[in-house]
């Protein structure tokens, strides 16, 4: 148990030519947690996207655009609050979820993870939804545990499982987010949530990104077998 406030939760974000949307997404951040938390955004823009943060006030880390996990990891190490929450830049998560979030991290979890699919999540496109549906399912049988949504951007973590681990993926980093902390035994919780249109572009090729997804989840599954083998011995 924890007795954690909005002013102790870092929301953070990678965001790549989000100018159309990340506006409302930090608008909607500020309304969540009363402008208390802090926001940290990694950004590769080559438009508008990192005047408009630090508009709104946001901490704005530039760096090239090298794909999504490489700018969420290091935006998650490094932010300075004890509670991470992660989204997209794009206003597809429920950002007044926050505080909920963080009720949980109260609680006890260490890992509160945003489930998209537990609702439908009708707005996803097709595609998307049934490649998610894949990456729970092929996740669920390595890793032995019941998952049901390993792709989603919004979670919250307690600060020293993002410190305490490792992290190595770039466009599987949300899979390997949720497969390690719950492979070491973390208090991991998957919670039903809204998930809704994207503003702007996608940033993700769905067969190249999906190829390195499905990587990921076998390549952290087996390292994470072997670790949990190690300790035996
Ligand atoms: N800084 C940075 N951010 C990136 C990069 N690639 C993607 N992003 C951001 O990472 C987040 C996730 O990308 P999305 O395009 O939303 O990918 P997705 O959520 O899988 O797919 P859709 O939401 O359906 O488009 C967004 O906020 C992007 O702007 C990158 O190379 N650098
Ligand atoms: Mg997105």
């Amino acid at each position: 148990m924890s007795d954690y406030g909005l002013a102790d939760v870092s929301v953070v974000m990678g965001s790549y030519n989000e100018a159309e949307a990340i506006g409302p997404v930090l608008s909607d951040i500020d309304d969540a947690t009363d402008g208390k938390a802090e926001v940290v955004v990694v950004d590769g823009s080559s438009d508008d996207t990192a005047d408009i943060a630090r508009e709104h006030g946001a901490t704005v880390i530039e760096q090239e655009p090298q794909g999504y996990g490489y700018a969420v990891c290091k935006a998650l190490l490094s932010a300075s609050n004890p509670v991470r929450i992660t989204t997209d830049c794009d206003g597809t998560y429920p950002m007044e979820r926050i505080p909920d979030f963080l009720d949980l991290i109260n609680e006890g979890y260490d890992v509160v993870s945003g489930d998209r699919l537990y609702h439908g999540a009708e707005t996803m496109p097709t595609m998307n939804r049934y490649g998610n549906l894949a990456f729970a399912a092929l996740s669920s049988a390595l890793a032995g545990d019941h998952l049901h949504d390993v792709t989603t951007g919004m979670r919250a973590y307690r600060g020293d499982v993002i410190e305490d681990i490792t992290w190595t993926e770039n466009t599987g980093l949300s899979a390997e987010l949720l497969i390690r902390p719950g492979m070491r035994g973390y208090n991991v919780r998957e919670e039903p949530i809204a998930y809704d249109e994207r503003l702007g572009e996608t940033k993700l090729d769905p067969f190249s990104g999906g190829a390195e997804i499905a990587g990921s989840i076998l390549r952290v599954c087996a390292e994470e077998r072997k670790r949990q083998l190690r300790s035996l011995f």
